[in-house]
C-alpha cells in the first residue's frame, strides 16, 4: 500500500491496522466461520486488510453478551454520574488517537484525512462527550392525574439491547451518533459497521476496552448487509433497531422488525435536499454553499443538496460563478492537504454515480461541468454540474450520493416551495436570502427535518436531525436522540383518601 502525501509532498505514513476481528464481550475474536473478507483502499483499488466476516451465529453470540450484560452486568445498574465518568474517558482517548483514527478513516472510506483530523473524529469524541453529559439527567416526570386520586411519576429506562446498523459515508460520527446515546442511556449493543469501512469501528472497540467499558457493553460484528445486518434486524433477542442507510435496506429493517420480535425501529435514510437561492441573495457566498452543500465528502452525505433551486434574477450569475469556481473544487488523494474531494468509497458506488451521470447526459440535462471519472486508478469522479434538470428526470428524482448538482431555475416564493417539496425524501434544506419574512415562511413550509439559513451544514452536537417523509423516521444528534433508546414507564399509587 502506498503511503498518502500530505501537504504538497510531506509523506504521511499509514496507519498499522491492528484490529481486524469481531469484539465480542471484550475479546476480539474470528468468525464461527473463519471466513474473512477484504476491506479496499479507494484511491487504487487495493486490499488493506483482510476483516472477520461475521454471520448469524456470531450476531447470536455477540446478543447474548449484549443481553447478559444488560440482565446481570453493572452497567444499566450504575448511576448516570458513574456511566459518565467512563464514557468520558471513552472521549478521552478518541481525542488522544484522532490521527490514528482519521487515517483508518482516510484509506479504508476515501475521506479526506483533514476532514477526519478536524472535524469527524473531533465531533466524534464530542458526541461521546455530549452524550455523557445527559447521563446522569435522564428522568421522568410528576404526573398531575386529571379524574382521579393517584399520584402517579413516570421512570426512563434503557430499552435493552440494541442494534446499530452503521454505513460507511461517516463510519466515525454515525458510530457515535449511536453508540453514544445508546451508551448514555444504559443500554447494551451489537453494532455491525459498514462493510467498506470497518478499521475505526474495530479501533473504537479497542479504545472503549481500555476506557473500562464493562465487557458486553459495545459488541462489534464485522460482515455484510444481508448476513450479520439482517441477522441484527431479525433477532428475537434485540430490543431496537436503530439504522442509518438506504431507504431499501430501511424498508427491508422494519419488514424484519415486524416478522419477528416487533422490535423498536429508527431509521435515518436517503435524501435530495434542495438549496433555494433567492434574487436577494450573495451571489458569491451563494456559489460558495452550492458547492459546498454538494461536493463535500464527495457528495456521499444524506443531506447533500444534490438539488439547487435559483430564482431567475440572478440564475445566470449564479450558474457563471458556480462553474468558475467548480474549476478549484481539486480532486485528490485523501491525504493530499489541497485536495477538495478524494475518491468515492468503493467501485459499486463509483459505477453507481457515473451510471447517473450518463442518464443526466442521455436525458437531455446540460453538463455545465464535470461528468467524467478522473484516472484509471481510484475512484475518483469530477465534481459535475447539470443544469435544465427537470423534475421527470432520474438525476432530479433519485439520490445520487455522489458529486452530482442539478441546477433549476424558478420564479416565485411559491413556486420555490413546491419545488423544494417536490420529493419522496425530506432531510434538510437551505434558504439564502435577506428577507427574514420569506425565510420564516420558507423554513415553515419545507417538509423536512432540517432548515439552514444562510449556511449549510450548520451541524452541533446539540441540533437534532432527522426525516420528514421517506427520508426516516427518528430524530439523532442533541437530547432527542436519547430517546431512541429509552422507554417510559409510568408507575401509579392511590392518595392517602382515594377509593381504592
Ligand atoms: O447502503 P445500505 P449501500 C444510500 C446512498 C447509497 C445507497 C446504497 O444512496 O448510494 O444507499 O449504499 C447494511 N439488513 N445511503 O448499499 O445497503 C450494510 O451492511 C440489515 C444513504 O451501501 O443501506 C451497511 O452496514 N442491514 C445513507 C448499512 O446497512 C443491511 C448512507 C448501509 O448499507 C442490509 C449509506 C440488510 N438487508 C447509503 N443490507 C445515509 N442515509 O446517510 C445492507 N445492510
Amino acid at each position: 500500500m502506498e503511503n498518502g502525501k500530505c501537504n504538497g509532498g510531506t509523506t504521511v505514513k499509514l496507519p498499522e491496522i491492528k484490529f481486524t476481528k469481531l469484539f465480542i464481550n471484550g475479546q476480539f475474536l474470528d468468525a464461527a466461520s473463519g471466513k474473512t473478507f477484504e476491506t479496499i483502499d479507494p484511491r487504487n483499488g487495493e486490499v488493506i486488510a483482510k476483516i472477520a466476516e461475521g454471520d448469524k451465529e456470531d450476531v447470536d453470540l455477540a446478543v447474548k453478551a449484549a443481553r447478559h450484560a444488560f440482565d446481570h452486568g453493572p452497567w444499566p445498574r450504575m448511576t448516570g454520574f458513574e456511566r459518565a465518568k467512563l464514557i468520558n474517558k471513552f472521549a478521552d482517548l478518541i481525542e488522544q488517537n484522532i490521527e490514528e483514527l482519521a487515517k483508518l478513516d482516510a484509506v479504508d472510506g476515501g475521506k479526506l484525512f483533514q476532514l477526519g483530523k478536524f472535524a469527524d473524529i473531533p465531533a466524534t469524541a464530542g458526541h461521546f462527550r455530549y452524550n455523557a453529559g445527559a447521563a446522569d439527567k435522564i428522568h421522568g416526570e410528576t404526573l398531575k392525574m386529571t379524574r382521579q386520586p393517584l399520584f402517579g411519576y413516570t421512570l426512563k429506562e434503557p430499552i435493552g439491547v440494541v442494534g446499530n446498523i452503521i454505513p460507511w459515508n461517516f463510519p466515525s460520527i454515525m458510530f457515535a451518533t449511536k453508540v453514544a446515546p445508546a451508551m448514555a442511556a444504559g443500554c447494551t449493543m451489537v453494532v455491525k459497521p459498514a462493510e467498506q469501512t470497518s478499521l475505526s469501528a474495530l479501533f473504537y472497540a479497542h479504545l472503549s476496552k481500555e476506557a473500562g467499558i464493562p465487557d458486553g457493553v459495545l459488541n462489534i460484528v464485522t460482515g455484510f448487509g444481508s448476513t450479520a445486518g439482517a441477522a441484527i434486524a431479525s433477532h428475537m433477542d434485540i430490543d431496537k433497531v436503530s439504522f442509518t442507510g438506504s431507504t431499501d435496506v430501511g424498508r427491508k429493517i422494519m419488514q424484519a422488525a415486524a416478522t419477528s420480535n416487533l422490535k423498536k425501529v429508527s431509521l435515518e435514510l436517503g435524501g435530495k435536499s434542495p438549496l433555494l437561492i433567492f434574487n436577494d441573495a450573495d451571489i458569491d457566498k451563494a456559489a460558495d454553499l452550492a458547492l459546498l452543500g454538494c461536493f463535500y465528502n464527495k457528495g456521499e452525505i444524506c443531506v447533500a443538496s444534490s438539488r439547487v433551486f435559483v430564482q431567475e434574477g440572478i440564475y445566470d450569475k449564479v450558474v457563471e460563478k458556480l462553474v468558475e469556481k467548480a474549476k478549484d473544487w481539486t480532486v485528490g488523494d485523501p491525504f493530499d492537504s489541497t485536495a477538495r474531494q478524494g475518491p468515492q468509497v468503493d467501485k459499486r458506488q463509483f459505477e453507481k454515480i457515473l451510471s447517473y451521470i450518463e442518464h443526466g447526459k442521455n436525458e437531455g440535462a446540460t453538463l455545465l461541468t464535470g461528468g467524467k471519472a478522473i484516472g484509471d486508478k481510484g475512484y475518483f469522479i469530477e465534481p459535475t454540474i447539470f443544469a435544465d434538470v427537470t423534475e421527470d428526470m432520474k438525476i432530479y428524482q433519485d439520490e445520487i450520493f455522489g458529486p452530482v448538482m442539478s441546477l433549476m431555475k424558478f420564479k416565485t416564493v411559491e413556486e420555490g416551495i413546491k419545488c423544494a417539496n417536490n420529493t419522496k425524501y425530506g432531510l434538510a434544506a437551505g434558504i439564502l436570502s435577506q428577507d427574514i419574512d420569506l425565510i420564516n415562511t420558507v423554513s415553515r413550509s419545507i417538509k423536512a427535518g432540517i432548515i439552514w439559513v444562510n449556511c449549510y451544514f450548520g451541524f452541533d452536537l446539540d441540533c437534532p436531525y432527522g426525516g420528514y417523509k421517506m427520508s426516516g423516521n427518528c430524530r439523532e444528534s442533541g437530547m432527542d436522540a436519547l430517546d431512541n433508546f429509552l422507554q417510559t414507564k409510568s408507575v401509579v399509587m392511590p392518595l392517602h383518601n382515594s377509593p381504592w
